[in-house]
Parts: C-alpha cells; structure tokens; sequence
C-alpha cells in the first residue's frame, strides 16, 4: 500500500508556533505509523510564500519580499527536526517547479471552460485570505469581522472566476459515496450541508498587488493564493506530469488540516481537481484548534506558545505524547502545564518509565542482565500474552482512523496490566525460592514491555529508540510486521537511565 500524508503549507508572515507544530507532529505520527506497517509513505510538508498577506508582512517588516520569505520559510523548515519529525519533501510556493505545476493547471481549468474573466466586488480578509459574503459578517463597532475574528476589506477589481457553481452536484454525489472521505463526521457533516447550501463561483485572481504567481498571459493578474497553494500537493509528485511514478503512486493522498482551512481543502480543492480531470484527495482530517491557559493563542494577547521553549522545557517526547493523549484528535484543547506535568507524570514517568526502569535493574542485578525463554506457560502468562492481541487489534483500528488518543489508551491500559502482572507475580519474592520461575516471569514481562513500546512508536520516537536500545533492539529490525513472531531465546539487557524524569511543578 502507499500512503501520502500532508500538511497544510504554512503562511510565511510569521515565526512557526504551537499550532504549526501541532500539525505537523500529527502528520510525523500517521507517517511514522504508516511505515511501521510497512506501507510506502511520503510526508509532505512546506510553505505558504504569496499573497498579500505575506507582502505585507514583507513590507512592514521593512524587507525585500524575497528575502523575507527565504528567511522565514527556513524558520519553519528548521522547526522540522526539532519537533522530531522526519520528512520526505518540503515544498515552497516560490520555487520553479510550483510556479510550472500551477501555471498548468490554470491552464488546464482554461482549456476545461471552468474560468471566466469578470468583476468582483465585496469583502475579502487579508488575516485569512479568503472572500467573505456579508451573510457570514459580524457587525462591530470596528466595523465587520469574519466568523475568525478577522478584519475585512471591501474589495472591487477586475478578477478571473473558478465556475465554482457547477461543481455542487457533483460534489454532493462524490461526498455521499465517499462518507469517510472527511472526518471526524461533524466535520463531513458541516461540509455536506454547506455544499448542499449552494456554492457561488469563486473569485481566483487579484490585480491589486503583484506578489503571485502570475496567471498565464495576462500580466495584470495574480492567481488567488488559494489556488496556488493548494496546488503544492501535486507539485510535490510532479504535476503536471501524471503520469511518474510518484504520482502514481501517491495521489490521491491524505490531508491534514486544521478547522480554520477544511472550507478550501474539502470544497474548493476537490472542485479544481475534478475540472482538471484529477481525482479528489483520498481523504481530508480536520483536526481542532489550541488554547493557551483557556486563552485563543494570539499574537495581540501575546500568549503564542513558542515550540522550541515548551520542547527545552517539558521535553521533546514529553510534548508530543501530552499533545495527542491529553486532547481527542479532531476536538479542541488547552495547553496547560499542569495538565502536562499531570499527563507525563502519570503515563510516561509511572506507568511506562518506571516498569522498565524496576524491571531492567532487577534483571542487571539479579540475573546477570539475561532472560531466557520460558518453557512453559501458566494461565496468568497466557492472559497476559493473550491480552496483547486485544490490544493490537484496538490500536490499529484507531490508528487508521485518526483516533491517536484513543490508541495512546489503548497501550496505557495494556501498561497497567503488564504492572499488575508485575505486581502479582512478584519475581523480586522468588528470588530466593524459584528461579526458574523468576526467569520466565522476568522474560514475559520483558517481551511484553518490548512489543508494547513498538506500539508507542510513532508518537515518541527518540524514547523508544533508546528504550529498544536497552534490549539491544532496533526500531528496523522490529515492527508492526515482524514482531508477531518475536519470541527471541533469550534477551540480553544494557544498563538503563530513568527514560522520563517526573515533571515537577
Ligand atoms: O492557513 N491550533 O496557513 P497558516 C491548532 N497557508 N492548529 C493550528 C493553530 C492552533 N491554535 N494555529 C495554526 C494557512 N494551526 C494556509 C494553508 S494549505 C494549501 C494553505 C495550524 O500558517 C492548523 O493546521 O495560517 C491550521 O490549519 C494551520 O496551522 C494554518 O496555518
């Protein structure tokens, strides 16, 4: 199987936060489980580089407008490793080969009759870069604000329209065949009726500013940033020409997104790549938006929560695992530290840090750091044994449907079985009167922690490479394929460090 994941290209008018990071730790997660699986994988990710907003940015920050999007679009791309995360391309909208894949594809809806040149008039957000009726307007005594909180402009030029219009029907008949195709299901929901509300051709060029890609043969336009950006996910696998391997292979693909842009990936996108003759993406996850303290993060509140600070603070892993434990992947959360102190303490420290820690040292000093295999099991074992399967069987299915915490539960719940095992089979206590039996409860315990932490993965990465260390293991020669048969003669031990210090407050 192949799988292509994507993140939303990211707006160069400011440095990377939280939420960015967010993403694309969701997306690091999928691609990392997906290739635990085996499948051939590709996770995309990249930078939003025109429109007005970024020019603006550009101008108020006093620089050339190229310059300031090189240096910003790096701020996002060095973020990458830092967040733990390992991508296969990162896209800029500046670069050539987007220029070529969008130029072609306006040409493509051209050629298709889906573009027309006339005038719009009414508002338009610079915050959010989209086109606003005055139906979803707010009335303040600032003036209109867009359902985002978003100032709005009243805008009038000349502008090429996307036949928008035409594609509702169609629409409809692929979303009511394809009911997974957004998720979670409120948001499919949410899409169905707006399309079923009836859609309005959309305005796609501005001539107001110049800092775009230029619609083919017309100086005077810019392409909407819309348009554009979008197109960054088949530029990717080198659109316009479809018919390379890459291309074949990953589109359509799955993207991730945050609610603010599901209206342009689940309605717009899907109808360009219709009128282009393109299949519509495979999937598209709308994921929920960050509080600070119970605070909207922004910049006016001076509340944006910097991903390097929280990382040097809590730790890399540490963050990663409260993100997509603590808060259903889809709903909204709250970024509190004690709610991580809480989290970390409790699952990461207690419940897994600790029962390697207790068992490897025990294990160091009480049997020369080696186990063997048992040669019998009694009915405890085998529950526990057997349990695993359950288990697994809980965690793919939410894996492969977004549900991260729900899988993050399903191993923490496994985890405290493994300690009542612990517990009640006591091997410190047949030290002295049953060797054997100490060996083989040391080795269940061991082999169950060890199946468990490929489990954990995908979400906390440099963790379990050092925890699979300990077993002199290695995250490539154990996986979500091979590790049924894992069952080794014997398994030798290094010394361990504790892998999650408790977080004090
Ligand atoms: O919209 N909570 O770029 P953008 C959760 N360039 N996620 C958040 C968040 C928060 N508080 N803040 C931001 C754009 N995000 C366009 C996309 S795609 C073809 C073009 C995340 O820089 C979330 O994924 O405004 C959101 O959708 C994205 O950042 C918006 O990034």
């Amino acid at each position: 199987m192949s799988y292509f994941i994507t993140t939303p290209i990211y707006y160069v008018n400011d440095v990377p936060h939280i939420g960015h990071a967010y993403t694309t730790i969701a997306c690091d997660i999928l691609s990392r489980f997906s290739k635990l699986k085996g499948d051939e994988t590709y996770f995309l990710t990249g930078t939003d580089e025109h429109g007005q907003k970024v020019e603006k940015a550009a101008l108020s920050n006093k620089k050339d407008t190229q310059d300031f999007v090189d240096e910003m679009s790096k701020n996002f791309r060095d973020l990458i490793p830092y967040l733990g995360c390992e991508i296969d391309d990162f896209i800029r909208t500046t670069e050539k080969r987007h220029k070529i894949s969008a130029q072609f594809l306006w040409n493509k809806l051209k050629n298709n009759d889906q573009i027309y040149l006339s005038n719009y008039e009414g508002w338009y957000s610079i915050r959010d870069e989209a086109f606003y009726l005055e139906s979803e307007l707010t009335k303040t005594d600032k003036g209109f604000l867009a359902p985002s909180g978003a100032p709005v402009d009243w805008v009038k030029e000349e502008s090429y329209f996307f036949k928008l219009s035409k594609w509702e029907d169609e629409l409809i008949k692929y979303y009511e065949k394809n009911p997974d195709s957004i998720l979670p299901k409120s948001r499919y929901n949410e899409v169905l009726s707006f399309i079923k509300g009836g859609l309005k051709d959309l305005s796609i060029s501005r001539t107001t500013f110049n800092w775009g890609i230029q619609v083919p043969e017309t100086e005077k336009h810019v392409m909407y940033v819309w348009i554009d950006a979008l197109c960054n996910y088949i530029t990717a696998l080198n659109y316009p020409n479809t018919e390379n391997d890459s291309f074949k292979k990953y589109w359509p693909g799955i993207h991730v997104v945050g609610k603010d842009i599901l209206r342009f990936h689940a309605v717009y996108w899907p109808a360009f790549l219709m009128a282009a003759e393109i299949d519509p993406p495979k999937q598209i996850f709308a994921h929920g938006w960050w509080t600070n303290e119970g605070q909207k993060i922004s910049k006016s509140v001076g509340n944006i929560i910097n991903p390097y600070e929280i990382i040097d603070t809590y730790g890399l892993d540490q963050i990663r695992f409260f993100l997509f434990r603590e808060v259903p992947f889809g709903n909204d959360g709250d970024f509190s530290k004690s709610a991580i102190a809480q989290r970390v303490n409790a699952d990461l420290s207690n419940n897994y840090g600790n029962l390697i820690q207790r068992i490897t040292s025990f294990i160091i000093k009480n049997s020369d750091s080696k186990i063997f295999k048992p040669t019998n099991y009694n009915e405890i074992d085998t529950t526990l044994i057997k349990s695993f399967d359950t288990t697994l069987d809980s965690y793919l299915k939410n894996m492969k449907s977004f549900q991260i915490d729900k899988a993050l539960k399903n191993i923490f719940d496994y985890l405290s079985e493994i300690n009542a095992y612990v517990d009640s089979q006591a091997p410190w206590s047949l030290k002295n009167t049953d060797n054997k039996r100490m060996n083989d409860v040391l080795y269940i315990i061991t082999l169950m922690t060890i199946k468990t932490s490929i489990l954990l993965y995908p979400v906390i990465p440099s963790s379990i490479d050092k925890a699979l260390n300990i077993y002199n293991l290695t995250i490539n020669n154990l996986n979500l394929i091979n590790f049924n048969n894992f069952l080794p003669d014997s398994i030798l031990l290094n010394k361990t460090k504790p892998l999650f210090p408790r977080i004090e407050l």
